[in-house]
């Protein structure tokens, strides 16, 4: 089906769209979705082909990536894709063989992952997960190209890009992520909320940790409408801190499905924040290897306040952290730790 596909887009798409964009379409980027015919898959694919996350002028071909039993399905989505006439898509790739999944790959948002069912512990959920990610590690390794950028959404998401990036021989370290922007974005939009202003206004807040419930969101240094901003005590502890941490749970009992739309969002906020850097004067949240800052144990996949420029990131050092963060910040770093200790056989 792959190779059907890639032959009808790029002799029928590509000159349209070198008519619509003029000389200035830059060389096309390979982008890899997995779980590309899940939920959040069917959100988040046709805004990447619409330009949405890497702009107007940067063609793409996507690479869309399920299990055998979902091929069926995945084939439905290419096709819808073909039926956009998207004029930034010069190619589409659905295929369940990751060798072809990932060659060449520039980025990957890697959302495919075993969901929790009932009954299910969490430890499990981390073995099976875990395995998943060893694999797909090791096809990245061998097959992506070495400038590649990840985020991985799948959860549990810190661990598993641990895993995935424990795999990785002869790409950086730094290049392999996980995602806490949706969480900051809830975040973000609570905040504004509460103090009466739009959501863009809200800046320098970050989630640190992992993204479960133990995360942390930090707004002690927050602005509004670029002024230092404060809410009351009681209700960070009581109301804010709570709605962000339980958000997907309360969107599951609302929706009767997880968050889809918003997750796909925050997954293209993220690679798109990589690749064109943060404002002046605010940061996002990623969730990148710990280099010890914070007292953070070196290696862990953990969410930090992150400045980017020129496609890298760097970690906003020296924000003041009172005992009340201090003890959330150990309870995540715990269960953090804890996790990395369940899955202690696959990082050898
Ligand atoms: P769906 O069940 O709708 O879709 C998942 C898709 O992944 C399925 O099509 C499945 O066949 C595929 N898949 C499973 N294993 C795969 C593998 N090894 N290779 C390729 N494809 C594979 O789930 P959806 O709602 O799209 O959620 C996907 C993942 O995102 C889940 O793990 C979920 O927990 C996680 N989330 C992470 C969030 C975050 O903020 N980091 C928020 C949203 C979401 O809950």
């Amino acid at each position: 089906m792959q190779k059907f596909l890639q032959k009808v887009i790029t002799n029928n798409l590509t000159r349209a769209s070198m008519a619509h964009f003029g000389q200035s379409l830059k060389p096309p980027v390979r982008v890899a979705i997995t779980g590309a015919a899940g939920q959040i898959g069917y959100s988040l694919i046709f805004r990447v082909a619409s330009g949405e996350m890497l702009g107007p002028n940067q063609p793409v071909i996507l690479h869309l990536i399920d299990l055998p039993f979902a091929m069926t399905a995945l084939n439905g989505v290419a096709m819808e894709i073909q039926d956009c006439a998207f004029p930034l898509v010069q190619g589409i790739v659905a295929t369940d063989n990751q060798t072809v999944g990932f060659k060449d790959v520039n980025y990957a948002l890697l959302v495919g992952a075993k969901p929790r069912g009932p009954g299910m512990e969490r430890g499990d959920l981390l073995k099976d997960n875990g395995k998943i990610f060893t694999e797909t590690g090791k096809y990245v390794n061998d097959h992506a190209s070495r400038d590649i950028k990840v985020v991985v959404v799948g959860n549990p998401c810190n661990t598993n890009c641990l895993i995935l990036a424990n795999q990785i021989k002869d790409i950086p370290k730094e290049n392999f992520t996980a995602m806490t922007r949706l969480d900051h974005n809830r975040a973000q939009h609570q905040l504004a909320d509460k103090l009466g202003v739009h959501s863009s206004d809200i800046r320098k807040i970050a989630i640190f940790g992992n993204h479960s419930p133990t995360m942390v969101p930090y707004i002690d240094q927050m602005t509004a409408k670029n002024h230092k901003a404060t809410v009351d005590q009681q209700w960070v502890t009581q109301t804010f801190i709570p709605t962000v941490q339980q958000r997907g749970a309360e969107i599951i009992k609302a929706r009767k499905l997880s968050s889809a739309a918003s997750a796909g969002n925050a997954a293209m906020n993220h690679i798109t924040t990589w690749v064109n850097g943060t404002p002046e004067g605010d940061y996002t949240s990623m969730a990148i290897p710990s280099d010890g800052s914070y007292g953070v144990p070196k290696g862990l996949i953990f969410s930090f306040p992150v400045t980017v420029k020129n496609g890298k990131y760097s970690i906003v050092q020296g924000l003041p952290i009172s005992p009340f963060y201090q003890g959330l910040l150990d309870k995540t770093i715990k269960e953090l730790v804890d996790e990395r200790n369940a899955v202690d056989h696959l990082l050898k």
